[in-house]
């Protein structure tokens, strides 16, 4: 039998970028990366607005400009090849990956696949629950999906919100809107401030 496109999940990205890339400003590289998923025959589905928000953890360097993707998947797609066409436009656009959230050119996160979990649901829990010292200090050395801090994160589910407002994270049973809901009103208030309007 043959599976309907319809039903195929969509690949949920998340961008950001706080320094400049040669002469460009985050925001022109962001808009020059999204056009760049074409040269990669990926279709955009949806983009989010764009916001301007505080860099996390406090103080630690410029503010982002943040927003979401929804990206179309083939039926070849797998989550290791997106992710490595990720990277590779990344990398066109001078990111660099080397200190665990310093300040970048441009960063593009896998959020989700559908309702996939992987590895396992075991390990993405190890991931979730680790505390914020212990994610100052270690990375996953493989995909964890969906992205273990997507949940508590404002300036990655306020965009969200705009392009996938019911997608419904695999683990915590919960849609976009409702962990939204879950966070402190100032932290969502400070990025739905920096919204920009073009
Ligand atoms: N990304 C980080 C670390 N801190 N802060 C904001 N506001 N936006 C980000 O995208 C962000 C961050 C690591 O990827
Ligand atoms: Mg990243
Ligand atoms: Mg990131």
């Amino acid at each position: 039998m043959t599976k309907d496109v319809s039903e195929s999940p969509h690949a949920l990205v998340a961008f950001g970028a706080n320094l400049p890339f040669q002469n460009q400003q985050p925001l022109e590289t962001i808009k020059a990366a999204i056009e760049h998923f074409s040269f990669e025959k990926i279709t955009v589905l949806a983009c989010s607005a764009f916001y301007r928000t505080p860099c996390f953890p406090s103080g630690a360097g410029p503010d982002y400009i943040n927003g979401c993707i929804k990206l179309e998947m083939k039926m070849e797609s797998t989550a290791a090849s997106i992710l490595e066409t990720l990277h590779r436009i990344e990398a066109n656009f001078g990111r660099q990956r080397d200190q665990r959230w310093g300040g970048r050119s441009l960063d593009l996160d896998l959020l989700a696949l559908g309702d996939q979990i992987l590895p396992d649901l075991e390990c993405y829990l190890c991931w979730q629950d680790l505390t914020l010292q212990q994610q100052k200090i270690t990375a996953p050395s493989e995909l964890i999906l969906p992205h273990p801090r997507l949940h508590e994160r404002s300036f990655v589910l306020v965009p969200l919100a705009d392009i996938a407002p019911d997608w419904r994270h695999p683990v915590r049973k919960r849609s976009v809107v409702q962990m939204l809901g879950d966070l402190l009103p100032a932290e969502v208030g400070a990025v739905l401030a920096g919204k920009l309007i073009d």
